[in-house]
């Protein structure tokens, strides 16, 4: 149960300010942005780059929240997979036309991403589609990959990356878990 650091507030911080960067480099601006946080931990993730490009452009771009879980059907049938299903949509503006950034804590197999693709798509035709994370600790299942990451962790399978936002937790921390 070994515990090794890996990022502190100060390196957080300093990710999500180039990630705010790097998010209007590509967009040239902030025309069209909707940022949306996969809950719980993408949520403040958003936030923050949202008061980050507030800062660097005077603009408030518009943000909106998905819940996504994995959902277990491990009663009914012991083959069946674990599959990210979406719980909740909080997307009180348009997404057609826009340029959608999702944000989560952490990448992994890439299946929360996948659903919230589907969810976003239900809702109208987005321009694009981008990706934000602040960690991507590999073990893609699907051809996912981030447009935005805070660190590339490789991990393995059996080790887990915790992530605390102060928003939700007690500090800013990323750590990682044997
Ligand atoms: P989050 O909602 O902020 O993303 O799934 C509940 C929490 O458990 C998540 O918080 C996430 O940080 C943490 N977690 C750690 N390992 C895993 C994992 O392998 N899968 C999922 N879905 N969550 C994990
Ligand atoms: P995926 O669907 O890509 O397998 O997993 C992504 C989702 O699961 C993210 O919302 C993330 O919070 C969570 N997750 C997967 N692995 C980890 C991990 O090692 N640590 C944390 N904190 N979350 C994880
Ligand atoms: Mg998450």
């Amino acid at each position: 149960n070994e515990k090794t650091k890996i990022l502190d507030d100060a390196a957080i911080s300093r990710a999500i300010k180039r990630i705010s960067h790097e998010i209007l480099e590509k967009n040239k601006g902030t025309e069209d942005l909707l940022l949306v946080g996969i809950k719980t931990r993408g949520t403040p993730l958003a936030n923050r780059i949202q008061q980050q490009i507030k800062e660097i452009e005077g603009v408030d771009v518009e943000t909106g929240e998905l819940d996504i879980s994995l959902y277990r059907d491990d009663l009914s049938n012991k083959d069946t997979q674990d599959e990210a299903t979406v719980n909740q949509t909080n997307i009180t503006s348009t997404v057609q036309g826009k340029k959608v950034v999702l944000l989560d804590d952490v990448l992994y197999t890439g299946r929360t991403v996948r659903a919230a693709m589907d969810a976003v798509i239900d809702l109208g035709r987005p321009k694009t589609i981008q990706l934000g994370v602040l960690v991507d600790r590999g073990h893609r299942e699907l051809p996912i990959r981030a447009d935005y990451v805070g660190k590339n962790i490789p991990t393995a399978t059996n080790e887990v990356i915790k992530v605390k936002l102060s928003e939700v937790d007690e500090q800013d921390e990323v750590s990682i878990y044997e």
